[in-house]
């Protein structure tokens, strides 16, 4: 067997998120999340792009799932929406909305595939964010309520319970940068809105382990491949920091039991961390059974000299609002291409490092890629197909880099691509599609890319081509 060949139990799957998908803003009793909100408010997403109706997949989902089986896929990670299943976010649930993801569990299940239920994929409730948000303990409480309600509603048929989906963008550019729900810059706000996170998945993963012994519990990371610009000391010291707020800021308090000593000292000026209470990493390190990891692209910094330009490649480096809470004098730079839609560099050996990092950073510590994938300009041909080369490329050679981590024995089980369909993009609206799948947002019409064709085969060969 080569490198680049997956076993039988390697589980092959593609994932999605409630709000970028649903649509059915206000239906069947759904309430209000800070996207609808953001969505809503004039400036904030590329032409006033909102998830009101998105992919239409609340009255498709069907169909949809019939596009995972077609697809052979063994496993489908998906998205609850919090506002759906549980309107203000406290006390009641919605009946009907913990129907919507019966039947879509259910209708998995017809399918022989597994559902990969992620808890948080962004959608606060409205009402708890205008009662302070995740800079605030009582929503990782009330956070701790809606996961007895849902695993308490669908916690048999569940696979892999994820509690929250990258709780660094939740954090940073949700209360940091502002480039997400709910727009806040409030740069200590954002580390209290991380511990809370961290808090919120402990108290959540307490939720799966008692109510569903038998599901495996999982988190979804993106964590960050940060390199230096040059081997000097204060590059080095520029790298061990952003790797501090970018990594270690979940990793430490999840896999660890507790919070990086040098992120505390570096953020001291921020925050004293008051918030921190004692058990509150006992309880964020609930034992894992994988680590989920999403991965795109790679970083690179450098110590600001005090004298240089500024640059800010991604939007993330020394702007007016940085997602880097108290590291203002890290400066971001931008890296050779190729880039994808997103501006996003395309660097698969990163991808291995990063793995490999984890491999020998948390031995014994399963791991699944619960995205990665990419955003380009795709073209409907004369043929009426879309020949998206540049993401099959892309998704070979970042498949390739999970079998040479693989290789290096990195215990990674699963790769999900992101992401089944073109979507809501956040602040990005619909003028980005990541899906395998292309979506008319006219007629709702969905159409295979090349790249599914290209993922069918690697689905049902375990074997990479070319
Ligand atoms: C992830 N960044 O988001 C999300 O989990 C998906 O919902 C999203 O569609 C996908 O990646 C593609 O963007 C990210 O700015 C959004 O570094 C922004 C960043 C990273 C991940």
């Amino acid at each position: 067997m080569t490198a680049r060949n997956f076993p039988e139990s390697f589980v092959w799957g593609s994932a999605t998120a409630a709000y970028q998908i649903e649509g059915a803003a206000t239906e069947d009793g759904r309430g209000r999340s800070i996207w609808d909100t953001y969505s809503h408010t004039p400036g904030r997403t590329l032409n006033g792009d909102t998830g009101d109706v998105a992919a239409d997949h609340y009255h498709r989902w069907s169909q949809d799932l019939d596009h995972l089986a077609e697809l052979g896929l063994g496993a489908y990670r998906f998205s609850i929406s919090w506002p759906r299943v549980q309107p203000g976010g406290s006390g009641r649930f919605n009946p009907a909305g913990l129907d919507f993801y019966a039947r879509l569990v259910d209708g998995l299940l017809e399918r022989g595939i597994r559902p990969v239920a992620t808890m948080y994929h962004w959608d606060l409730p409205q009402e708890l964010e205008d009662a302070g948000g995740w800079p605030v303990r009582d929503t990782a409480r009330r956070f701790e309520e809606y996961a007895a309600g849902i695993v308490g509603a669908l916690g048999d048929r569940v696979h892999t319970w994820t509690t929250l989906n990258e709780p660094w963008c939740s954090a940073y550019l949700g209360y940091g940068s502002g480039v997400h729900a709910p727009g806040r810059t409030e740069p200590a706000a954002a580390l209290a809105a991380v511990h809370h996170l961290n808090l919120a998945h402990g108290l959540a993963g307490r939720v799966v382990r008692e109510l569903t012994p038998s599901a495996e519990l999982s988190v979804t990371l993106n964590l960050h491949v940060v390199r230096g610009a040059s081997d000097s000391a204060a590059d080095a010291d520029a790298v061990r920091r952003i790797d501090a707020l970018a990594n270690r800021a979940f990793l430490g308090p999840m896999l660890d039991g507790a919070y990086p000593a040098d992120l505390l000292a570096d953020t001291a000026a921020v925050t004293d961390w008051s918030f921190v209470r004692s058990g509150d990493e006992k309880t964020i390190a609930v034992p894992l059974d994988v680590l989920g990891v999403n991965y795109y692209s790679s970083t690179l910094v450098r110590a600001w000299d005090g004298h240089s330009a500024r640059s800010a490649a991604d939007g993330h480096g020394a702007s007016a609002h940085s997602p880097w809470v108290g590291a203002g004098d890290v400066d971001f730079l931008p890296q050779p291409g190729p880039y994808t839609a997103m501006g996003w560099n395309i660097d698969p050996p990163a991808f291995t490092e990063l793995l490999v990092r984890l491999g020998h950073d948390h031995p014994g510590q399963p791991l699944m890629i619960t995205e990665n994938g990419a955003a380009f300009d795709d073209v409907v041909s004369a043929d009426g197909r879309i020949h998206d080369d540049r993401r099959i490329d892309y998704l070979r050679r970042h498949v390739g880099a999970v079998a040479d981590a693989r290789a290096q024995g990195v215990d990674v089980r699963g790769y999900f691509v992101w992401s089944l369909l073109d979507n809501f993009e956040w602040g990005y609206g619909y003028d980005r599609r990541f899906g395998i799948i292309h979506v008319d947002y006219d007629t709702q019409e969905r159409r295979w890319k090349d790249s599914a064709h290209w993922y069918r085969r690697l689905v049902a060969t375990g074997q990479l081509d070319g």
